[in-house]
C-alpha cells in the first residue's frame, strides 16, 4: 500500500490550498475544554486499548505504521486535519451530543470544515451574494418558518446558510470566488418565515489530491457528499442547530462519505414549469435548557 496521488489531477483548488484554508480559519479559535486529568486519563486508556486491539487483530506490519506516520504527517502539511476530522470523525460527536431523545426540534448534522461566522445580513425574501455565473445555473427557491415547538413562528430568528457552487466550490476556500458568495444570514419576518432564492448546490467531492482522498482510494472508497445546504438557526432563548440538507433521490444521499444524512433532512423539492426547484422546509427549536 502507499498513499499516492492516484487521480493524476490538479484539482481547481488544490487539496493544499483549501485545506490550508481550512486550518488557517479553525486554528485561530480559541478551543478549549475543561477536561480533568482523570477523564483524560479514562479516555485515552480506551483509546490505546482500541489501538492495542487493532495492532494486534490485523497484525499491522512496520510497512503499514511507516506508511501511517508519514500520513499523518502529510495531512498536517495539506492542512488537512479539519476536513479528513469533519469526514470521519465529527458525525459520532453530532450524534453524542445533539442527537438526543429529550430534543424533539429539528434535527442537527455536522457542521463541516467550511462555515464561516458573520456572513452578510439578508433580509426574510432576499436572494443570496451569487455570481452572474451562478445565476444561470439550476434555481433553488427555499422557503419556510421557524418555529418553537408548538408551531409558533419566532420572528427575527436567523438562519445562516452556506454552500458549495456548481462546481461544489465554497467561496473563500477556493480561488478566485468573490468572499460571500452563497453566504448569507437571513434575518426572519415577523411571523418567522424566510423565502430565499439560491442555486441548487451540486454533489460535493472531496479532494483527490491530497492525503484525505489518498486515504479514502487506499480502501477503494469514493470521495462524495451528497448536494447539500448547510444551515445554522438561532433564536435567542432557544437552541440553536447547525445542520445540513439534502435532496431526495440525489447521488450519494445514501452514500455519504461522511456520514451526515439523516432522513429528517433530506428535501422534497418540486420542479416547476420552467425547470427550477421549489422546497419548504420548516425548522421547529428546542427551548434552551
Ligand atoms: C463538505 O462540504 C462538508 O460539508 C463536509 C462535512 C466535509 C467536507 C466537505
Ligand atoms: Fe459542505
Amino acid at each position: 500500500m502507499t498513499f499516492h496521488n492516484l487521480s493524476g489531477e490538479q484539482g481547481d483548488p488544490t487539496a493544499k490550498s483549501s485545506g490550508n484554508a481550512a486550518t488557517d480559519k479553525f486554528k485561530n479559535l480559541a478551543a478549549k475544554s475543561d477536561t480533568s486529568p482523570e477523564r483524560a486519563r479514562a479516555i485515552y486508556q480506551d483509546v490505546f486499548k482500541a489501538i492495542e486491539e487493532i495492532a494486534h487483530k490485523h497484525q499491522i506490519t512496520y510497512d503499514e505504521y511507516n506508511v501511517l506516520k508519514q500520513w499523518v504527517i502529510q495531512v498536517g502539511e495539506y492542512g488537512e486535519w479539519p476536513l479528513w476530522l469533519d469526514v470521519f470523525v465529527e458525525h459520532e460527536i453530532e450524534k453524542v451530543n445533539y442527537d438526543r431523545k429529550d430534543y424533539t426540534g429539528t434535527k442537527g448534522s455536522i457542521e463541516g470544515p467550511y462555515y464561516v461566522e458573520n456572513s452578510p445580513k439578508l433580509e426574510w425574501d432576499a436572494q443570496m451574494p451569487m455570481r452572474d455565473k451562478d445565476k444561470e445555473a439550476k434555481t433553488l427557491e427555499f422557503k419556510g418558518q421557524v418555529t418553537d415547538l408548538d408551531g409558533n413562528g419566532l420572528g427575527g430568528a436567523t438562519v445562516e446558510l452556506w454552500h458549495a457552487d456548481e462546481d461544489g466550490y465554497y467561496s473563500q476556500f477556493a480561488p478566485g470566488i468573490p468572499e460571500w458568495n452563497l453566504r448569507g444570514t437571513i434575518v426572519t419576518n415577523d411571523n418567522g418565515e424566510y423565502h430565499i432564492k439560491t442555486l441548487q448546490p451540486a454533489p460535493y467531492q472531496i479532494p483527490t489530491d491530497g492525503p484525505t482522498g489518498w486515504f479514502i482510494l487506499s480502501y477503494d472508497g469514493h470521495p462524495w457528499r451528497p448536494a447539500h445546504l448547510h444551515l445554522r438557526v438561532k433564536h435567542p432563548g432557544y437552541r440553536e442547530i447547525t445542520t445540513q440538507l439534502y435532496f431526495r433521490g440525489g447521488e450519494w444521499v445514501d452514500n455519504d462519505v461522511a456520514s451526515a444524512v439523516k432522513e429528517e433532512l433530506i428535501l422534497d423539492p418540486q420542479e416547476n414549469a420552467d425547470g427550477n426547484n421549489e422546497v419548504t422546509y420548516n425548522f421547529a427549536l428546542d427551548k434552551e435548557d
